[in-house]
């Protein structure tokens, strides 16, 4: 499956639903049918009202516009370009964050065998001491990818593991550890204040760590997960958003919205459970697989 494919719920919801509507032309009718669609694709009201002023103003000047080269264009300018991420120490420390069931130990091991793949070694670690279960978790991903997995007792504190791993990462000279950490929601305020400890000590164990913390977001709720993004983000200073589950999900929309809602660069999506089914975010290829005449 390609990634057009694989983001058929959207696309659907999206394009092929306007391209039925926009089959009678562009006019106040079929652009008020057009602003339902786009509200159901989660794009939200702002960005809904801001691509229905683009399609007036094009249709305007130019009645036979293409309006899905319309769409395709605003929606491109929504997302910026986002630089590469190249780290530059090693070992280079990745906190990943998020609710239970976002995700997070599903990308953590997608990431980290993509890594090994590359030629770099990788260390996964748990710092979700509250469940056995979470470590037997990744255990077994570090088994199935052969990656190694640096694992505690539970009930350890989490910043303990997270020094230990940075520690080990350090003397064995891996070139990237990746800390999984436990789910919580923002207001359980006790375990917020655990992430913003994991965050310090990463900091105190190594000059200039984390390097990065990423932000899981399950696709599926779309942009109701704005405000508990925002709350992670005065806890802990994201920098990079993870979305997925976006093969399930006719929400595509709230990429758009989350990337200027939250001004963080989305810096890889879900698209599936398969080993694969982690993308680096590209605004173009997302834009084109959703909207574009050949995606
Ligand atoms: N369809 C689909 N399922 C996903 C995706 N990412 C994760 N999952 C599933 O979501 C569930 C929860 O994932 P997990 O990594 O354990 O979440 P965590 O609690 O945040 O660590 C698992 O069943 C995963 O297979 C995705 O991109 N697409
Ligand atoms: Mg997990």
């Amino acid at each position: 499956m390609n990634l057009r494919e694989k983001l058929g719920k959207s696309r659907n919801a999206l394009s092929e639903k306007l391209g039925m509507v926009f089959v009678q032309g562009v006019d106040e009718d079929t652009l008020e049918l057009a602003e339902e669609i786009l509200l159901g694709s989660d794009l939200g009201w702002e960005l809904t009202e801001l691509v229905l002023e683009r399609f007036r103003k094009e249709f305007k000047l130019n009645r036979s516009s293409s309006w899905r080269a319309v769409l395709v264009n605003v929606l491109e300018e929504l997302l910026p370009e986002y630089k590469p991420w190249i780290p530059v120490t090693k070992p280079a420390v990745t906190i990943v964050v998020g609710v239970n069931g976002a995700g997070k130990t599903t990308t953590i091991a997608r990431l980290s065998q993509s890594i090994a793949a590359g030629g770099e070694s990788v260390l996964m670690a748990c710092a979700d001491t509250y469940r056995a279960a979470a470590s037997e978790q990744l255990a077994l991903w570090g088994e199935r990818l052969n990656i190694p997995v640096h694992t505690s007792l539970d009930g350890t504190d989490p910043g303990a593991v997270t020094f230990d791993a940075i520690r080990r990462a350090q003397t064995k000279q891996f070139d990237h550890v990746i800390i999984d950490t436990a789910g919580r929601l923002p207001t359980q305020k006790g375990l917020m204040d655990e992430l913003s400890k994991v965050y310090r000590v990463a900091g105190k164990t190594m000059e200039g760590a984390p390097h990065r913390i990423l932000l899981v977001l399950d696709g599926t709720v779309g942009q109701n997960a704005l405000p508990q993004a925002q709350q992670f983000m005065k806890f802990i200073p994201v920098t990079d958003l993870v979305i997925t589950k976006l093969d399930g999900t006719a929400k595509g929309g709230s990429v758009f919205a989350m990337a200027r809602e939250l001004n963080l660069p989305i810096r890889y999506i879900g698209v599936g459970e398969g080993a694969d089914d982690i993308v680096l975010f590209d605004g173009r290829v997302f834009v084109e697989a959703i909207v574009g005449q050949n995606g």
